[in-house]
């Protein structure tokens, strides 16, 4: 199943969700999980039950495309950070604004391997293939979903960057 560029955003959109869960509510909603569950099915477009790295790079790839508003096959900070379809509110209102940016910030720059203020496909590849390799924790080449969910580093950087205390 092939996804076109709104349902790619869809799908972008709730991984952006799962990574800012905790800031909508503390406590233990299930919402999150949920929407992690979702995004993990989303890759997963098989039904397998796990996701390999080709899954993760056509997610990937899907994603780059939804964020590159200009089609200028790089990412300004502008981009990373216009492209986002509500967090921002909803850290305000849960007094967050200023642990979003923060948090927006760090995974841009994790992203933005040379420094340059723009990432470009080779590097957004490159941080999701090592997120890719730290969250497997078996080692078998493949992602269940708990080691996508408790372990994928680019939602764990982003919710440690907003609830330290997680
Ligand atoms: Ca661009
Ligand atoms: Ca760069
Ligand atoms: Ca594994």
């Amino acid at each position: 199943m092939k996804f076109p560029g709104i349902s790619a955003l869809t799908i972008a959109i709730g991984t952006m969700t799962c990574a800012l869960a905790p800031i909508a509510n503390a406590a233990d909603k299930p919402a999150g999980r949920f929407t992690a569950e979702l995004t993990f099915d989303a890759i997963d477009t098989a039904g397998k039950g796990y996701i390999h790295q080709g899954d993760l790079e056509e997610f990937r790839s899907n994603v780059f495309s939804s964020m590159d508003y200009d089609d200028s096959g790089k990412l300004t900070y502008q981009e990373f950070t216009a492209w986002d379809p509500g967090f921002s509110s909803i850290a305000e209102e849960d007094g967050k604004s200023e642990a979003y940016t923060t948090a927006t910030k760090i995974v841009f720059a994790f992203w933005d391997r040379d420094g340059n203020g723009e990432i470009n496909e080779a590097e957004m590849r490159f941080a999701m293939n090592a997120d890719f390799r730290r969250a497997d924790l078996d080692d078998n080449g493949t992602l269940s979903q708990s080691e996508f969910i408790g372990g994928f580093a680019v939602i764990v950087a982003m919710r440690a960057a907003i609830r330290p205390d997680l």
